[in-house]
C-alpha cells in the first residue's frame, strides 16, 4: 500500500520504518541472564540467524500502542490519542482515553480468558468421555482429588462409586462454562466474605461463555462507554477464568493424571542427549504430554529409536507443557519462553510438537534451519508451513508415535553440528496446595494452620506469588530472579508457576539448600519443614493452586476474613501475554496486589489508570502495581504485605513454637 503519510505525521510516527532499522542492534549479554541460552543467542548469531531477541532489539514498541491510546474498534479509525495530553483529544466516535483503554484492556482479558477456559473446556471433554469409557487411554489416576473437588462443592461421595461421583462432578463443571445464570460452582470454594464483596458488585461469573460473549459484545464500537463499567465486567470475565477455566482445567488434569507430589527434576539444556533421539513437547494442555509419555516408553519405539543407532528417547518439556509434566512427572524441562529458538539451535532436538498458546510462528522456521522436525497437533493451532499431526484423545498414541518415527528419521540423518549446553539445575517441583497442607500439618491432620502460625508469629512474613513469561523486550529471567531472591531474603515465602519458576528452577532456588539465601525466620522454617524457600506449582493454569491456597488461609483462621486481608502479593514481572492480564485481573478482583513489569497498557494519570492502581483497592478488591526494577516491585511488596500485617495487629514478631520433626510426626499419628 502506498505510504500517504504526511511530513509531520512522519515525524510523529514513532515505528517508521526506517528508525526501526537504525535501532541499535543490543549486546547479547543485556538479553539474558541465562547461560545457556546466550551460549546459544552466540551460535544463533555465529549461524547467521536472527531470534526473539534480536527481533525485539530491531523493532521498537510502537509507545502509543505499549500505552494503550489507540482504537481500531471500527473503521471510522484506527484513532490514536496523544498519550502526552490523553484528554487534548477523543477518536472519531468521541471515545475518551478511559473508554479506549478500558476497552483494550478488556479485549486482553477476553482473549486470555478464553485461552484458559477453552484449555479446561477441553480438559472436562476428556474427563467426560474417560467416565464414559470413550477414552480406554486415561482414566481416573487419584480417586482421592476427584471426591475433594466433588466434596468441595456439595457433591455426596459417600458410598457412592467413582464413576457416578465423576458424572456428577462433569455435568456440575459444565456449567462453569455453560450456564446461563447464577454462579459458576467454584465461587463455592470463595472465602464468604470475598463472594460477598463480588455479589455486591454484581461480579460472581455465569458461565465464562457468556461472560467473554458480553465483554466481547460490550467493547463492540458504540457500546459500553464508562470504563468502570468495563472492569466491572472485566473482573467478571477473569474470575470466570481464575476460578472457572483455569481452575478446572487444573483439578481435572491431577484427577486424571496425578496430583503433583514433590520431587527432584531437572531444568535447562543440559538435560538434551546427544545419544538419544531428543522430542521436545512445547504449549499448555497436558494431553499430548501424556501421550508421548505413554508412545516413548512403548518398546517397539524404544526398539525403533536403538535401530536407528540411539540410545533411547528423550523426552524435555518446554513453557507450561513442560511446566505440568515437571512436577507431575519429573520429565526434565528444556527452557522458558524466549528459550525456544535457542534451544532448537542445539541442532540436537530432533522433533517438536507443539499443541497450544505461546508457540511463536518463527520456530517451525528455526527449526527448517536446523533440520528439526517441527508438528503441529492441536486443530485450534496450525502454522503455515509445519506438518500437522492431530491428536485424538481417543486414539491418543497415533500422533504422537508419528512424532516419534519422524524424530528417529531425523536422529538417524543427522547433519546440524550439535552443541548442548551442559548445565543441568536439579530442584524440587511438584508443590500442590494439597501438598502444602500435608508437608506443614502432617498427612492425617492436614491444613495451612502452621502456614498461618508461621505468618502471625512473624517467621514467615508473608507469600508471594511470581509468576508469568520471559519478555524479550528485558534481559531474561533476571527481573524474576533478582525479585525472588529480595523477597525470600526478607522472609516471604515465594509460590511460583509457569515460566517464571523455570527460571528460579535455572537459577538454583529450588533446592532446599538455598534457603541459606532466605531470612532467618523462613530458613527455620524450610529447614525444619525441609522444603526450598521458593515452591514450584505447575503451568500457568495452576495459579489457581494460589488462589486455593488463598481461600485455605483465610479459612483456617488468624489472617482476616477476606482475601484481601492476607499478608499476600502477586507479581509478573516479565508477562508478556494476554492470559497474564486475566491472570492479573483475577487475582486483583480475588483481593491480591498484583504487581507487572516490562510495561502496563495505560495512561498514568488517565482515570482508568487510576481506578486500576488505586481505585479498585478502595472498593475493597486487590490493586494493580507496576514497576520495572525487581528491587523496587519486592520492596512495593514487602510493604503491602507489612501493611496488611499491621491491619491484622501482627507488628511485632510473637513468639511461637515452630514444629519440629517430632511435632509433626505427632500431628500425624
Ligand atoms: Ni503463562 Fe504458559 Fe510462559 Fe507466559 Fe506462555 S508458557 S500460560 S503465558 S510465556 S508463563
Ligand atoms: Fe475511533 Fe471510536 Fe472507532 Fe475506536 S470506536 S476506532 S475511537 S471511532
Amino acid at each position: 500500500m502506498r505510504c500517504t503519510m504526511s511530513h509531520d505525521e512522519k515525524k510523529e510516527n514513532p515505528v517508521s520504518i526506517a528508525e526501526e532499522k537504525k535501532a541499535k542492534k543490543a549486546d547479547l549479554r543485556e538479553m539474558t541472564s541465562c547461560p545457556s541460552t546466550l551460549q546459544m543467542l552466540k551460535k544463533l548469531e555465529a549461524d547467521g540467524h536472527d531470534s526473539v531477541f534480536t527481533r525485539a532489539a530491531e523493532m521498537k514498541p510502537c509507545p502509543i500502542g505499549a500505552e494503550s491510546a489507540c482504537c481500531k474498534h471500527c473503521f471510522m479509525g484506527p484513532c490514536r490519542l496523544n498519550a502526552k495530553d490523553p484528554y487534548a483529544r477523543t477518536g472519531v466516535c468521541g471515545a475518551t482515553i478511559d473508554t479506549i483503554a478500558a476497552r483494550n484492556f478488556a479485549r486482553n482479558v477476553a482473549a486470555g480468558g478464553a485461552a484458559h477456559t477453552d484449555h479446561g473446556m477441553v480438559m472436562l471433554d476428556v474427563f467426560r468421555d474417560v467416565v464414559n469409557g470413550k477414552v480406554a487411554h486415561f482414566k481416573v489416576q487419584d480417586e482421592d482429588k476427584l471426591r475433594n473437588v466433588a466434596m468441595s462443592i456439595g457433591i455426596p461421595t459417600e458410598n457412592r462409586s467413582v464413576k457416578d461421583i465423576a458424572n456428577d462432578l462433569y455435568s456440575e463443571l459444565e456449567r462453569t462454562y455453560t450456564q446461563v445464570e447464577g454462579e459458576i460452582p467454584f465461587a463455592k470454594r470463595v472465602p464468604p466474605k470475598t463472594l460477598e464483596l463480588w455479589r455486591k458488585h454484581g461480579i460472581v461469573p455465569r458461565g465464562a461463555m457468556r461472560e467473554i460473549m458480553e465483554l466481547m459484545h460490550r467493547t463492540h464500537m458504540g457500546v459500553d462507554q464508562d470504563y468502570n463499567n468495563i472492569v466491572r465486567q472485566c473482573s467478571r470475565t477473569a474470575l470466570a477464568d481464575g476460578w472457572g477455566g483455569s481452575m478446572v482445567a487444573t483439578e481435572i488434569s491431577d484427577i486424571l493424571f496425578g496430583t503433583p507430589e514433590p520431587r527432584v527434576a531437572g531444568v535447562n539444556m543440559g538435560f538434551l542427549r546427544e545419544d538419544q533421539v531428543n522430542i521436545l513437547i512445547h504449549g499448555h494442555e497436558p494431553l499430548l504430554f501424556e501421550g508421548m509419555i505413554a508412545a516413548s516408553n512403548d518398546p517397539a519405539n524404544i526398539e525403533l529409536a536403538k535401530a536407528a543407532g540411539a540410545k533411547g528417547i528423550n523426552l524435555l518439556g518446554m513453557c507450561c507443557s513442560g511446566a505440568e509434566v515437571l512436577g507431575r512427572h519429573g520429565i526434565p524441562h528444556a527452557g522458558n519462553f524466549v528459550s525456544a529458538e535457542p534451544i532448537i539451535a542445539t541442532g540436537a532436538v530432533d522433533a517438536i510438537g507443539v499443541d497450544v498458546q505461546c508457540i511463536m510462528q518463527a520456530l517451525p522456521k528455526m527449526a527448517d534451519c536446523y533440520g528439526t522436525k517441527f508438528f503441529t497437533t492441536n486443530p485450534r493451532a496450525k502454522i503455515e508451513g509445519a506438518t500437522h499431526f492431530e491428536f485424538h484423545e481417543r486414539e491418543p498414541l497415533e500422533a504422537p508415535n508419528k512424532i516419534i518415527a519422524m524424530a528417529v528419521e531425523r536422529f538417524r540423518n543427522r547433519t546440524a553440528k550439535i552443541v548442548i549446553p551442559q548445565r543441568q539445575d536439579w530442584g524440587v517441583h511438584g508443590f500442590s496446595h494439597e501438598y502444602v497442607n500435608y508437608m506443614l500439618g502432617g498427612k492425617f491432620r492436614g491444613s495451612y494452620t502452621p502456614l498461618n502460625d508461621n505468618i502471625i508469629n512473624g517467621r514467615i512474613r508473608g507469600v508471594a506469588g511470581v509468576v508469568g513469561c520471559t519478555n524479550p523486550r528485558v534481559k531474561q529471567d533476571w527481573v524474576h530472579v533478582e525479585l525472588v531472591k529480595e523477597l525470600i531474603k526478607h522472609n516471604v515465602l515465594v509460590v511460583q508457576t509457569g515460566c517464571s519458576q523455570i527460571a528460579l528452577a535455572k537459577a538454583g532456588l529450588m533446592k532446599p539448600d538455598a534457603a541459606v539465601l532466605a531470612g532467618e525466620g523462613l530458613q527455620e522454617v524450610c529447614e525444619t519443614v525441609g522444603i526450598p524457600p521458593v515452591l514450584s506449582l505447575g503451568s500457568c493454569v495452576d495459579n489457581s493452586r494460589i488462589l486455593i491456597a488463598c481461600a485455605e488461609m483465610v479459612r483456617i483462621g488468624g489472617l482476616g476474613d477476606k482475601i484481601s486481608d492476607l499478608p499476600v502479593a502477586g507479581a509478573a514481572p516479565e508477562f508478556m501475554s494476554e492470559k497474564a492480564i486475566c491472570i492479573g485481573q483475577y487475582f486483583v478482583a480475588s483481593g491480591v496486589y498484583t504487581i507487572f513489569g516490562v510495561t502496563f497498557p495505560t495512561v498514568e494519570g488517565t482515570k482508568f489508570h487510576e481506578l486500576l492502581f488505586n481505585g479498585l483497592e478502595e472498593q475493597g478488591f486487590g490493586k494493580w502495581g507496576f514497576a520495572t526494577d525487581p528491587i523496587e516491585m519486592a520492596g512495593m511488596m514487602i510493604d503491602h504485605i507489612d501493611k496488611k500485617r499491621a491491619a491484622l495487629g501482627l507488628t511485632e514478631k510473637r513468639e511461637r513454637k515452630l514444629f519440629s520433626m517430632e511435632d509433626r510426626r505427632a500431628a500425624a499419628e
